[in-house]
């Protein structure tokens, strides 16, 4: 063992519980991560039985703390908590840890086992997702908090490792944690000198106090982590400081109760095996057979009964709230509780589609999405935007939006140069509830984002993504700047709506299905460059089909496919065709996720059938193989761009009506 401490502590059933009950269930899948479990056993027990406010018959209730295990390998941990404490999560489901359709997943998930509050796994996105819950907080209890009712008053608890410390991400979120003065986020570092592949000194000797101290936070260092006095002190101590977010950091050993294993990575991430967990229970005074809890020890962790007192506590403060404001109350509601859009929001969204239509403008996709956002939000209070230091770029900030600081509320972040960072705190502001968040960088960014991005898309999360300078037609930035393969690649990620809009109809129509969508996040691929108005005359509920015909011709013997900047280019193209004496038709598909959820029917009376087929986009080309067919053909980008004005390079590349003509005639003769 590398520590001179912390001492080990005086193993008593309670702990005995959680112990023996990771080790368990590890062993019985032959698989999983006891060392952590083990080691947090007096953190969590200290957190989970004395402070955390929660109500395990109702995991949902609106103003409990926030917990988080970000160190997610650890989720036997918490499938211990959540089963002893009273959640629905039974000693069966403890038996099928890892197995096929169990409630307790390999890494804890959100919406999957009741009282996981957010999928944890991916190191360091865990303390990011917490930095969204406790902005959240911040931000809802400046909006709905009055003098004497303090309805938003809840804590979000962080447990990480040194794997999530490691993480870059955890850098992004804390330092803006920090400068956003989180007084509710309370971190607890599991600093056990331990990751996969052995002690950390190799490869991790960062001054972690020192760190957070720069970053703003307030640091409780040398906390002896198997000590629940100290332990109990400690956050007492983060709870006090209400203006700084805390980190704890508790020294630990790894694996703490397994005599032969403990302080040794080999118990990170293996079962310990049959003689070790003998030893162990040996070791920690746990004489009962595997999946048996005494029942004294089950009502020394059952929370239920204090956990229906404080939503009960609750629930009459709200009472009166809505007595004092009804309106306020009835909003809170709505937002937080039923997680609805206002009563009048189809009158709203037709509206807005409706004036850009009447518009007809000729203005970048970037700038009509500011223009929604605008005409959105007075109607739409949770929407909460920002950008990674893009504002002005991007055009995320309208008249109206107010940036957050650590002083007040607002509807707006200044995420700074934190893309990943940005899109993990926002996954945590939609998880929270109450708020709809938007995020924005330029396009080629996304892959700083990418794992927060498919995050958001595995946990179902409502995220907006508004990602400008969508392709070689942002110009003289040049290839660095230039995104090639994202936008296909990103179409690839699963529950992701990937949005590429052609002009400002089809930007707002591509905002209103984000919004609306309830079960995931929307990414928008937006031009830098002017875009006219070609789709006014459109049946809106045509666009959100995500793909349609825009442009006919009797008997078309090309169908030309295209999404964004390349669709007046298509339209163009057909002109130009049809002078020849080839019928064209014109579909515009803004976004091929939506566009594959049509019937067979519809998406087969848009592509047309026996017809050639021919794509353009100003990216990678390949996903569009499956549209065009062998017999049709791709224009698009299949290397990187280069820098020069954004109209040279269409023509560089091969964007222009002659060559789509001339791949239309190539496609026709083969
Ligand atoms: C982003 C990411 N990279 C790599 C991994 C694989 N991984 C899981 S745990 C771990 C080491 C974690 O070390 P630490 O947080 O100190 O956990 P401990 O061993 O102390 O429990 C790694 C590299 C991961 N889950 N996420
Ligand atoms: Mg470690």
């Amino acid at each position: 063992m590398s520590q001179s401490f912390p001492a080990a502590p005086v193993f008593n059933p309670i702990t005995g519980a959680l112990r023996a009950l990771a080790i368990d269930s590890i062993q019985k899948a032959n698989s999983g991560h006891p060392g952590a479990p083990l080691g947090m056993a007096e953190i969590a027990e200290v957190l989970w039985r004395r402070t955390l406010k929660h109500n395990p018959a109702n995991p949902g209730w609106p103003d409990r703390d926030r917990f988080v295990l970000s160190n997610g390998h650890g989720s036997m941990l918490i499938y211990a908590l959540l089963h002893l404490t009273g959640y629905d999560l039974s000693i069966d489901d403890l038996k099928n840890f890892r197995q096929l359709n169990s409630k307790t997943a390999g890494h804890p998930e959100v919406d999957h086992t009741p009282g996981v509050e957010t999928t944890t796994g991916p190191l360091g996105q865990g303390i990011a997702n917490a930095v969204g819950f406790a902005l959240a907080e911040k931000l809802l209890a400046a909006e709905f908090n009055r003098p004497g009712h303090a309805i938003v008053d809840h804590h979000t608890y962080v447990f990480l490792g040194d794997g999530c410390m490691m993480e870059g991400v955890s850098h992004e979120a804390c330092s803006l944690a920090g400068t956003l003065g989180l007084g509710k986020l309370i971190a607890f570092y599991d600093d056990n000198g331990i990751s996969i592949d052995g002690h950390v000194e190799g490869w991790f000797t960062d001054d972690t106090p020192k760190r957070f101290d720069a970053y703003g936070w307030q640091v409780i260092p040398d906390v002896p982590g198997h000590d629940p006095q100290a332990i109990e002190a400690a956050i007492a101590a983060a709870r006090a400081d209400t203006q700084k977010p805390s980190l704890i950091c508790l020294k630990t050993i790894i694996g703490m109760g397994s005599p032969n294993k403990a302080g040794s990575h080999d118990c990170h991430g293996a079962p310990l095996g049959a003689a070790e967990v003998a030893a162990t229970r040996e070791a920690i005074g746990w004489p009962h057979p595997p999946f048996e809890i005494p029942a004294d020890v089950y009502a020394a962790w059952d929370a239920r009964q204090k956990g229906k007192a404080l939503e009960t506590d609750w629930q009459q403060r709200f009472d009166a709230y809505r007595a004092a404001f009804p309106e306020l109350a009835t909003e809170f509601e709505r937002r937080v509780i039923r997680r609805e859009l206002p009563a009048n929001w189809p009158r709203i969204e037709a509206q807005t589609i409706a004036a850009f239509k009447e518009k007809a403008e000729n203005i970048a996709t970037r700038k009509a999405s500011q223009n929604t956002i605008a005409a959105l939000l007075p109607s739409l209070p949770e929407l909460f935007g920002g950008s990674a230091d893009l504002a002005g770029s991007n055009l995320t900030f309208v008249p109206g939006s107010r940036g957050v600081t650590a002083d007040k509320g607002g509807n707006y972040c200044y995420y700074g140069v934190r893309e990943f960072g940005m899109t993990a705190i926002a996954n945590g502001l939609a998880l929270h509830g109450g708020l709809i968040p938007y995020t924005a960088t330029f396009l080629v960014f996304s892959d700083y984002a990418r794992n927060a991005i498919r995050m958001a898309a595995l946990m179902r999360q409502r995220q907006i993504m508004v990602y400008t300078h969508d392709s070689i037609g942002l110009g003289e930035d040049g290839p660095t700047h230039q995104p090639v393969e994202h936008i296909p690649s990103l179409r690839l990620i699963p529950n992701l709506d990937v949005w590429r809009p052609c002009d400002a109809v089809e930007t707002a129509v591509a905002w209103v299905a984000g919004i609306e969508r309830k079960d995931g996040p929307t990414l928008l691929a937006l031009s830098r460059q002017n875009l006219p108005t070609v789709t006014g005359s459109i049946d809106t509920e045509n666009i959100r089909k995500g793909g349609y015909i825009l442009a006919d011709a009797d008997a078309p013997q090309v169908v030309l496919i295209a999404t964004g900047s390349e669709v007046k280019l298509a339209l163009d193209a057909k002109a130009a065709l049809e002078k020849e004496g080839i019928p064209t038709r014109v579909v515009s598909m803004p976004s091929t996720n939506v566009f594959d959820r049509q019937s067979l029917e519809y998406r087969l009376g848009v592509l047309g059938q026996n017809t050639r087929r021919v794509a353009i986009e100003a990216a990678h080309g390949d996903f569009w193989r499956k549209y065009v067919g062998l017999d049709g053909e791709v224009i698009s980008i299949d290397t990187f761009g280069a820098s020069a004005p954004a109209g040279e390079l269409f023509e560089q590349f091969g964007f222009t009506v002659r060559r789509v003509v001339e791949v239309v005639k190539g496609v026709m003769a083969g």
